[in-house]
């Protein structure tokens, strides 16, 4: 799994709000309605619930430590979609439990493998990457008007692409998997899956692609569908620089927004 960098998230907060517009614009949904519907819960109940509860974001410095920029933009985000936030000043253990003293119920918190939010109340947990894929999966399904039978190119069977099937078959897409594994493919295959083994033939035929690899800079306009939309939670992208700035009002990228908006829906 990628791991972010200071860099990765710089000056994030500030683009929170053009972000949103850019979903509106090209999609029709904003990150607050994105992370509603890909949690699967109303919108009253996601504003009634962000009224009673309190958030606490914890720096964890185990494993390769504290990202520079990671706990203020996560709660830079949960504060953009209505939360009540704070970042706990102690690390780790001691942060768990001055969050806990100071009256949060949702506690977010993310080391080398794991990013998530855990409610102290509920007793349950929402999982950045599942939150990762179901986010993207539904920004892609607005920006297709409804994936119900339409062919979706998966690429990457990770953690995030392997939740990213689940909530497109659930849509009703038809989707085809490419992975830079043979062996893995194989196995989709065996499933009975489509698969494609060829990913510069793949990318022309399909109209819909989730990018879920953590490979950068494959993607060239010229191996894209002229029509294609992309949802790309990948980080580095996949698309080259030049394929982004030309396709930007029909591809959905970002660190963590998306995730992070529907970590909050899914634990409340
Ligand atoms: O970026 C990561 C991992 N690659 C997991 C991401 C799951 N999608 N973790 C963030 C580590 C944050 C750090 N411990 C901090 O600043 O608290």
């Amino acid at each position: 799994m990628t791991r972010l960098t200071e860099k990765d998230l710089a000056g994030l907060d500030n683009i929170l709000n053009s972000y949103d517009l850019h979903l509106y614009n090209n999609f029709g949904l904003t990150l607050k309605s994105a992370s509603i519907t890909a949690a699967g819960i109303s919108k009253e109940y996601f504003d009634k619930k962000l009224q009673e509860i309190s958030v606490a974001v914890i720096p964890v410095t185990m494993g390769q430590g504290i990202i520079g920029n990671f706990s203020y933009t996560v709660k830079s985000i949960l504060q953009y979609v209505g939360a009540n936030v704070f970042i706990t000043e102690s690390y780790d253990v001691a942060g768990i439990a001055e969050g806990i003293n100071r009256g949060a119920n949702l506690l977010f918190m993310a080391d080398d493998n794991q990013f998530i939010a855990l409610n102290n109340h509920k007793g349950i947990i929402s999982d950045n990457a599942e939150a990762t894929a179901r986010g993207f999966v539904t920004a892609l399904n607005a920006a297709a008007k409804g994936l119900e039978n339409k062919e979706v190119l998966l690429i990457g069977a990770g953690k995030v692409g392997s939740f990213a099937l689940e909530h497109l078959n659930e849509l009703d897409a038809k989707v085809a998997v490419y992975d830079i594994d043979n062996k893995k493919l194989e196995q989709f295959k065996q499933l009975g899956l489509k698969i494609e083994t060829n990913i510069n033939e793949a990318l022309n035929k399909y109209k819909y692609i989730f990018d879920a690899s953590p490979m950068g800079d494959f993607i060239d306009l010229d191996l894209l569908h002229p029509e294609v939309y992309i949802a790309a939670p990948g980080m580095p992208l996949g698309l080259t620089k030049e394929a982004y700035k030309t396709l930007n009002k029909r591809v959905i990228h970002d660190p963590l927004q998306l995730g992070v908006a529907t970590m909050l829906a899914m634990a409340l």
